[in-house]
């Protein structure tokens, strides 16, 4: 197979050397850390007075985790190292709670940004050739500009499309002949959903890759991408604390996603303990980066879960790779006293040929126990069938889910284009108990 680079050297650096660099690098964030109010008082409080007090990788642990609440509460500020006026950019979260968190930028720092853009955007085997449809929203959301500078960067033709208009979206693909969208993998299903009314066929496109990130997916999913729209789908993953999207990329490989260790330090916890496991153990992705100075960030718990894997790459990069995301730690659903994650849900629902690419999952409560509803959008050629072949797809799906979930929630079928849809992150799970 012919392995694409952007920066060979780097990307398939001996592990030892990587690690000289992460060790240099957490030094250099630590002394900007150092100048922000928030971390000097955190890392005082344990003796790190200076980057070096960080004798070898044992000191990281001495670092205390840095949260989300923490980024909150030291809004708008309390975590920026430098003047304001070398700040370039700023993105910010608003989040389900409504607090906002910030992140700042030197121009240096977003000219290392879009370097992990351009090398992660090569490694799918996308180049200067390609036209690239970025379909994610712009603005103070940090997917939409910064997969626009790598794609910049890597020479592509890139149409800032921003999120939404799905009409436009598609008219656009057929206008430049769009090779490469950049997408939520629930929007690009719904976009596919709308292919017949704008009278397209996913064969009469250029397409050829998208890459789909911002929000969890199963493997089935992406499957179910790749089919339908006759392209292969990369999985990227990031978070606007740790810069944006570019921590971690799939490769052509496409067996999960390399996370820049230059960049990045990574370690996965027991959530429980706080303490790191074993590569191949599931647990929480702990980050800390090394290349944004405006804002350093260290050992944040992301409540992503998932694992490392501890065998290398068939493509030759020594950049461990990262499973994909199984849940988090904040959205398992306990009903009746069962621990369920959505992603189990979902992995087991895009199995089932019959359903489409749409479903939600809803809770509520009835007397004293808890519901379990999954809806799930089927092709509507199956409404046409008999009543009897639908019950038995219910109870087919209803049966899948129990041999995962050990319960049997409730299936409702529905017809496509009747579950809400996002065109930016799904809003998968509504839970209607009343909270106490
Ligand atoms: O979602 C950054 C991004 C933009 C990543 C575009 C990829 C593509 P936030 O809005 O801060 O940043 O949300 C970060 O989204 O902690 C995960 O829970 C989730 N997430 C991001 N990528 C993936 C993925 C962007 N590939 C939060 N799979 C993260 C599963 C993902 N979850």
């Amino acid at each position: 197979m012919d392995i694409p680079f952007w920066s060979k050297e780097i990307e398939t650096l001996d592990r030892a050397s990587l690690q000289a660099i992460q060790l240099e690098r957490l030094r250099d964030m630590v002394s900007w850390a150092l100048k922000t109010p928030f971390y000097n008082k955190k890392l005082s409080s344990v003796g790190i007075r200076s980057p070096e007090d960080i004798r070898g990788f044992r000191d990281l642990e001495r670092i205390p985790f840095t949260t989300k609440d923490d980024l909150r509460r030291s809004f708008p500020k309390g975590l920026l190292a430098v003047e304001m006026t070398e700040v370039v950019r700023i993105h910010s979260s608003s989040g389900t709670t409504g607090i906002p968190t910030v992140i700042y930028y030197t121009r240096d720092d977003v000219d290392r940004w879009t370097d992990l853009l351009a090398r992660s955007i090569v490694a799918t085997g996308a180049s200067a050739q390609d036209i690239f449809q970025n379909m994610m929203s712009y603005g103070l959301f940090t997917g939409g500009l910064g997969l626009h500078y790598g794609a910049e960067r890597v020479g592509m033709a890139v149409i800032p499309i921003g999120g939404g208009n799905t009409k436009r979206q598609i008219q656009t693909m057929k206008d430049f002949q769009t090779t490469i969208l950049h997408v939520t993998p629930s929007y690009l299903l719904h976009i596919h959903s709308q292919f017949e009314a704008e009278g397209v066929k996913a064969g009469d496109l250029a397409l050829r890759r998208a890459f789909i990130g911002a929000e969890p997916h199963s493997e089935n999913t992406r499957r179910k991408i790749d089919d339908l729209l006759h392209i292969q789908a990369f999985n990227s993953y990031g978070l606007s604390e740790l810069n944006g999207p570019g921590v971690a990329f799939e490769c052509v490989c496409r067996k999960d996603m390399h996370l820049w260790e230059d960049a990045y330090i990574v370690e996965i916890i027991d959530p429980t303990t706080g303490r790191n496991v074993e590569d191949g153990q599931e647990g929480e992705v702990v980050l800390t980066n090394l290349i944004r100075r405006a804002m350093p960030i260290l050992r944040y718990r992301t409540r992503d879960l998932a694992f490392l894997h501890p065998e290398p790459c068939e493509c030759g990069r020594t950049h461990r790779r990262l499973s994909r995301i199984l849940g988090r730690t904040d959205d398992m659903l306990i009903i009746n006293g069962v621990n369920v994650f959505p992603s189990q849900i979902e992995e087991k629902i895009m199995k089932v040929p019959e359903v489409a690419t749409n479903y939600q999952i809803h809770v509520d409560k009835k007397g004293a126990l808890d519901r379990l509803t999954v809806k799930v959008e089927i092709y509507p050629k199956l409404f046409l069938g008999d009543v009897a072949k639908l019950e038995a797809l219910r109870a087919r799906i209803r049966e899948e889910l129990r041999s995962s979930i050990v319960i049997s929630p409730n299936v409702e079928l529905h017809e496509p284009g009747s579950l809400p849809v996002s065109e930016g992150k799904a809003k998968r799970v509504v839970d209607e108990r009343p909270k106490d």
